[in-house]
């Protein structure tokens, strides 16, 4: 503690974020004790070390919690005494305040917020609710309505929007220390008001409660994070604390935390590559090249423009590359009319993107990402060719999903330059990136494309190069699964519906009609050694819509028909090329249960899973999670299918697999990482004892 014209200053050092660790909040309490004592000390101010506030609670220690490996930490004593402290309290905020961190602030008597810092209660996120007071002090400071649309959403607020709210008292332009402490000095005559004291008005909240059931569909914490808000409504402060107590730790210990937990520190433990030590410096990337105006080039160049790199795009004709600007500048469009930005934004962001006939320029970008047609003879000619172009250090990137990296790269004089850079369509939207690792491909250039994921606000997996890399491997058994359970009497608007209800973002037949049914097609007749296996059954409803011109919604029709609002609808048609194929096949139809569907669809993806990891084309349980969970569209707070697979019992599961595998054949043949269920492990355990 150091004192500055009588002001105490207290800084919280527990890097990287001060997450209140156990220790922290005891050495506040005994810093706060200390200034109270001193008589020079007229106000205290406590401040962030380094680049932040406080994150929160410690999530480390709340997941232990979640497991029963430890106690949930409780902060109340020490906010209490924060509170109670008859000198005033100044909460300095910088960076972000996020969950135990701001109901640390609030605990406080006032609080000042650097611009640009951030505030919020994001509790939710992690499957649970505030557990500091949060959803009892927030009401008293911002109103009813405010908090609980904020402990609902856990989206945070900009220090701008705080002051509006009367969540903090000024906001400090010039150095935050500084500013609390001239704050400081202008309050430390008055009585320290409490936030407890205050009173929070009754609000009708039945509006957030139906927008919430829709955007946190299948969600425990926000829908209980509203009830505890409106308790303060109703209780006085201690009580609302009881109650929000009280739920805070049933849902401590439940699956959606354990899942959303997992999916938190999962998407950083992806950006730790195996191998890979933190020494190998990416090569710089500030300018790009784009191959291909297509959707997917498109797109990307967006996701380049939209952080400020500048991306030149060239095609080989001059109505390709109109076409292609012109699809982003309606992207771009339709965002404006979102109100998700502003005209002047899309001018600078289109100004970033240069369209282009050849290659002129190419010579000095960083970083060029080829995403033409999904040809190896188109790709491996286009790659000798960038390698004339390319400077000697340029990363040179294939979007392909399908393709072999290796052989792509081997078209260059430079394969260790070559990587794969998967992206999702909507490439500007979808936050998954598989990067793919060739057999050549140098540590830097990996390091690269990581931190080119990065840059973008994306999301890097690192996978090995093979045929569907980790995501599309994975969903062929999967979607296999759901078509053979439409051949034996489910409907296709059904197994979605299982699917959906399990907590899907959509059901694989409605995946198939966006993504184009006519795709699957030609991938499955490019790959025929992979996809026909002597004695293997193969779906054959999908190929026929085909042949039908039903390529799904493209053609306004597939497994479902829709309506000029895109709806899908059953459609009367396919159920009975449905009937008629299956009648033709031999394959006796029935009911199936929900149970059934969500089964086999799910474990089919899990065994798969199983084969990819033992494969070594995933380093890690948690890298197909991530995957699945940023771009699959597979639930966070299922924690992915590895994870999932953990929480039901591998072996439960294995048990199912073999059960099906005596039924329905060998393609249900237990991956050989079933061993794990036999040793009653999880393949959490997997990851951990390889790390
Ligand atoms: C809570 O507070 C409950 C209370 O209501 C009740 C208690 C009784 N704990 O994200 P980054 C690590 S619940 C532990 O890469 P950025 C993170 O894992 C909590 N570790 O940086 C990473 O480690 P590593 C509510 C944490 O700058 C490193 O810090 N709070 C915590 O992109 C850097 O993180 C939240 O949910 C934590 N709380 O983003 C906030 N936070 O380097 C969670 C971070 O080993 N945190 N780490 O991979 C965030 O949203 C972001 O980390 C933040 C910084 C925006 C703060």
């Amino acid at each position: 503690m150091a004192t500055r014209e009588g002001v105490a200053i207290i800084t919280i050092n527990n890097p990287p974020v001060n997450a209140l660790s156990h220790g922290v909040p005891e050495g506040l309490e005994t810093a706060i004790h200390a200034a109270n004592a001193d008589p020079g000390v007229h106000a205290i101010v406590v401040i962030g070390g380094g680049r932040t506030f406080v994150a929160g609670a410690d999530i480390n220690e709340l997941e232990k919690a979640a497991y029963g490996q430890a106690e949930l930490p409780d902060l109340h004593p020490a906010l209490n005494m924060i509170e109670a402290s008859p000198k005033p309290v100044v909460m300095a905020i910088h960076g972000t305040a996020l969950g135990g961190g701001l109901e640390l602030a609030m605990a406080g008597h006032y609080r000042v917020a650097a611009a640009g810092s951030q505030l919020g209660l994001p509790e939710t996120k992690l499957g649970i609710i505030p557990g500091a007071g949060g959803t009892q002090r927030l009401p008293r400071l911002v109103g009813t309505a405010k908090a609980a649309e904020m402990c609902a959403t856990g989206d945070p607020i900009p220090a701008r929007d705080a002051l509006a709210a009367g969540l903090v008292d000024r906001v400090i332009e010039g150095d935050l220390l500084t500013g609390a402490i001239a704050f400081a000095r202008e309050i430390q005559d008055r009585t320290p008001p409490r936030t407890r004291d205050r009173a929070a008005a009754p609000a009708n909240l039945d509006a957030l409660r139906e927008q919430i059931k829709k955007s946190r569909k299948h969600q425990h914490a926000p829908l209980v994070a509203i009830e505890a808000v409106e308790a303060a409504t109703a209780l006085d402060f201690d009580a609302g604390c009881r109650h929000e107590k009280e739920v805070f730790k049933k849902l401590g210990h439940g699956d959606q935390a354990k899942a959303l937990m997992h999916a938190f520190f999962g998407e950083r433990a992806v950006a730790k590559v195996p191998g890979l030590g933190k020494d190998v410096a990416p090569y710089p990337v500030t300018s790009v090249g784009i191959v291909g105006a297509g959707t997917m080039g498109g797109g990307i160049a967006m996701s380049f423009a939209n952080v400020g790199i500048p991306v030149r795009i060239t095609d080989s004709s001059q109505e390709a590359l109109d076409r292609g600007m012109g699809v982003i500048r309606k992207n771009y469009e339709a965002s404006i009319k979102r109100g998700r930005l502003t005209p002047e934004a899309m001018e600078q962001r289109l100004a970033l993107i240069t369209p282009q006939l050849g290659m002129a320029g190419f010579e000095q970008v960083d970083l060029i990402v080829e995403a033409v047609f999904e040809s190896l003879a188109l790709k491996k000619e286009l790659f000798a060719a960038l390698d004339q172009v390319a400077k000697p250090d340029c990363v040179l990137a294939t979007n392909t999903s399908t393709l072999d990296v290796d052989a792509i790269a081997r078209s260059t004089s430079r394969p260790q330059m070559v990587v794969g850079l998967h992206f999702f369509s909507p490439a500007n939207v979808m936050r998954l990136v598989e990067v793919v690792r060739g057999e050549a491909t140098d540590g830097r250039v990996l390091a690269t494309a990581m931190a080119v994921a990065k840059a973008l606000k994306k999301v890097g997996v690192v996978v090995r190069n093979g045929f569907g890399f980790v995501g599309n491997r994975m969903m062929f058994p999967y979607m296999f699964e759901a078509q053979f359970l439409v051949e034996e009497g489910s409907t296709p608007a059904e197994v979605d519906a299982a699917l959906t209800d399990f907590g899907m973002a959509m059901g694989i037949f409605g995946v198939d009609d966006m993504a184009g049914i006519d795709v699957m097609w030609r991938v499955k007749r490019e790959f025929a050694d992979i996809f026909e296996k002597p004695g293997e059954r193969r779906p054959l409803v999908a190929d026929r819509l085909c042949a039908m011109g039903r390529m799904g919604q493209k053609t306004g029709a597939g497994w479902y028909r829709y309506d000029e609002s895109r709806k899908p609808l059953p459609d009367p048609i396919v159920l009975e090329l449905i009937r008629k194929t299956a009648a033709e096949a031999g394959i006796e139809q029935r009911e199936i249960s929900k149970e059934e569907i969500v089964e086999r669809c799910v474990y089919a993806l899990i065994n798969e899973g199983a084969r990819v990891l033992e494969e070594g084309r995933a380093a890690r349980a948690v890298d197909i999670d991530i995957v699945y969970l940023t771009g699959y569209g597979f639930p966070a707070w299922r924690g992915g299918p590895m994870f999932h697979a953990g929480l039901v019992g591998l072996d439960k599961i294995h048990a199912r697999i073999c059960e099906f595998e005596r039924r329905h054949g060998p393609r249900w043949k237990p991956a050989p990482l079933a061993r794990l269920a036999a040793e009653k492990k999880t393949f959490a355990d997997y990851d951990a004892e390889r790390a």
